[in-house]
């Protein structure tokens, strides 16, 4: 015992200060509640029955208890530094300072991004711009300046969206809908741009489907237009084996179908070799060998009309692809709905091995 203060009772309390600098986290804790606690701590209460001792008593009895105050905070103040940090350094709070930390979740491009960027960088390679435009557009964009009869299915509510609001004053077109297609940003960039134009223009395209293995009520769309003087189906045909070869492989084989679109004349579709099996028939390609990509044409001369084009002097050729079913195609993706649903487990099989040296797929989403 370190402390004598000729009061028995003080001098347990003594004692039990001395005993301060072994305890453990949680002793110490309940330790100082029972020693200084404010509403039942031994010290708190005897520094406030003093007022019922005899003045003699209280002078020497009173300044034994403030010093063993002094004494406990001191040495319990000590003990907490001490636990903070042990010799070596580590935390012992429960913590441990020398296991690894968690590794950060950096992220990654969804797989349909990484295909749209893919795309849009093989024909910014051989000279095309990249515009976007509005997902609300007016029926007269989406449609009319297309060269769609006023009388058109895919005017009908059941397969567009429309909006519920009034017609934009100096807006060509009446009612207001979320666009179908990408088409209407070439109607605006013909109107805003004479030819030459090489534009791609990708963004997402809205259609009143509900949600089931391969249709989504929104979904991405790239479509392409090449407008100038002299221009040919040649062009066309030349322009999208070489983006075949650049996006699947230089030797993938490729076919074009007739076809028919309100907005080009001819128009066809483009199939190639399928990217999985290579021709022999699988899942992927449905048994054919062949995967459909995307659909194209001559653009019709009512559109060239509608957009303030010269069809006596200009022609031009277009083409429109969705990026979510060329993703699925690519990849062997059996349904839409997992590129929507944002599952890790499915997501990070797309993460690329550079991603994976700074990221950590999947150790950590916390
Ligand atoms: C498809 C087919 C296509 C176009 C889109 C287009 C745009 C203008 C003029 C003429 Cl402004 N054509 N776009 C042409 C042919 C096909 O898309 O199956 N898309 C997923």
């Amino acid at each position: 015992m370190t402390v004598r203060t000729g009061f028995p009772d003080l001098d347990q309390i003594a004692e039990r200060i001395d005993k301060v600098p072994s305890l453990d986290q949680k002793q110490l804790e309940a330790e100082e509640i029972a020693l200084l606690g404010r509403k039942s701590g031994v010290l708190t209460l005897k520094a406030k029955s003093l007022g019922s001792l005899p003045l003699e008593q209280r002078k020497s009895y009173g300044a034994k208890v403030n010093e063993l105050k002094v004494l406990a905070d001191a040495v319990i103040g000590g003990r907490k530094k001490e636990l903070q940090v042990s010799v070596s350094g580590v935390l012992v709070r429960g913590e441990d300072l020398t296991m690894p930390g968690r590794r950060q979740w950096i992220g990654a491009e969804h797989p349909v991004t990484r295909v749209v960027d893919e795309i849009v960088d093989i024909f910014r390679g051989i000279g095309f711009t990249v515009a976007v435009g509005p997902e609300v557009e007016t029926d007269w964009f989406n449609f009319t300046a297309l060269n769609f009869p006023a009388d058109h299915p895919a005017m009908d509510m059941h397969d567009t969206l429309y909006v519920d609001a009034p017609p934009v004053p100096g807006e060509r077109g009446g009612r207001l809908l979320l666009r179908t297609h990408t088409s209407p940003v070439q109607i605006r960039t013909l109107l805003e741009s004479p030819p030459p134009v090489r534009v791609v223009i990708p963004g997402l395209v809205y259609r009143n489907d509900p949600f089931d293995p391969s249709h989504a009520p929104a979904f991405s769309q790239i479509e392409g237009l090449a407008v100038d003087e002299g221009i040919s189906f040649v062009d066309l045909k030349a322009t999208l084996v070489h983006f075949a070869h650049r996006f699947f492989s230089p030797t993938t084989k490729v076919r074009f179908r007739p076809s028919f679109f309100p907005f080009t004349e001819p128009s066809a579709e483009m199939d190639v070799e399928c990217h999985l099996c290579h021709g022999s028939g699988c899942p992927a390609c449905k048994g054919t060998g062949w995967m459909e990509i995307l659909g194209c044409g001559m653009v019709h001369p009512a559109v060239f009309e509608h957009s303030g084009v010269d069809p006596e002097r200009y022609t031009g050729w277009a083409f429109g692809m969705g990026p979510h079913r060329i993703t699925m195609l690519r990849y062997g993706i059996p349904d839409i709905r997992l590129l929507y649903d944002g599952d890790m487990r499915f997501l990070e099989q797309f993460v690329t091995a550079g991603q994976r040296g700074s990221g950590a797929a999947g150790q950590n989403t916390r």
